[in-house]
């Protein structure tokens, strides 16, 4: 099975620390194939930055119909063009906020979500509510740590983990201190190295979406799966788009 994870932002680094993230979790057999878009914000912290990244997630998962990908994971916590995503989509798409929200809420009866920049949460407070999840999300928390921060922050930060590791953790504990929850959800793909030592350090059970999406994906392609055809997420209607967008036009099936 193959499976293209695809980061929406363009730095690269971050695009190889989410792949071995997901190759950390895939079955054997299943290839993982990274990548992010040519051109994008280099991070997505908020409704602009989200709605420009769209484009090249939907360009990467045209390429990945043609390339023969089994399904796909968007490796960002707004969980961008999702939608949009899947209509072009034949296999399964998954987006890490929804995966690891669903993870949450079936091995505890509340979770928090810890993010990075405070003017991101009401994106994950969205999602919240788009998901159903508003009775299981205690609360979305934002850490102010810029996403390109958590670059670097992973082992080769050494013993400790160094200032940013420290204040997710704080965040994690405070959370588990105050919040009444039973895990916790990490709210940003950057995040997906920290994962099992932040767990270590809080106590209970902390989520990162990037490999909650891939085993979620593998499972539903497993169970032989697709995104349906039936309805809204039906081929795109072919027609004419104009200007600089003319090669994002839907073709005929
Ligand atoms: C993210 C994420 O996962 N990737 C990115 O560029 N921004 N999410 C976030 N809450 O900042």
């Amino acid at each position: 099975m193959r499976i293209k994870v695809i980061n929406p932002n363009t730095t690269a680094g971050m695009t190889a620390k989410i792949g071995e993230a997901a190759r950390a979790i895939a079955a054997p057999g299943t290839e993982i194939v990274a990548v992010n878009p040519a051109a994008g914000p280099v991070s997505i912290e908020g409704h602009y930055d989200e709605a420009v990244s769209v484009l090249g997630v939907l360009e990467e998962v045209r390429k990945g119909e043609a390339e023969g990908c089994d399904g796909y994971v968007i490796a960002c916590f707004g969980d961008p063009g999702l939608l949009a995503a899947r209509e072009v989509a034949t296999g399964p798409v998954v987006g890490i906020a929804e995966a690891a929200m669903h993870a949450a809420s079936f091995i505890s009866t509340g979770f928090s979500i810890v993010t990075t920049l405070t003017r991101t949460c009401v994106i994950a407070e969205h999602l919240v509510e788009r998901y159903g999840m508003h009775h299981a999300c205690r609360k979305v928390r934002g850490t102010d740590i810029p996403v390109l921060d958590l670059e670097g922050t992973g082992e080769e930060a050494g013993e400790g983990g160094g200032p940013v590791f420290r204040a997710i953790v704080a965040e994690c504990r405070r959370a588990a201190a105050e919040d009444r929850c039973g895990a916790i959800v990490l709210g940003c793909a950057g995040m997906a190295d920290l994962v099992a030592r932040v767990q270590r350090e809080v106590g209970l059970p902390v989520i990162d979406g990037v490999a909650a999406a891939v085993v979620q994906v593998e499972g539903l392609v497993r169970l032989g799966l697709g995104t349906s055809k039936h309805g809204d997420l039906a081929w795109p209607l072919p027609k004419t788009y104009t200007g600089d967008l003319a090669r994002f036009a839907p073709a005929a099936r």
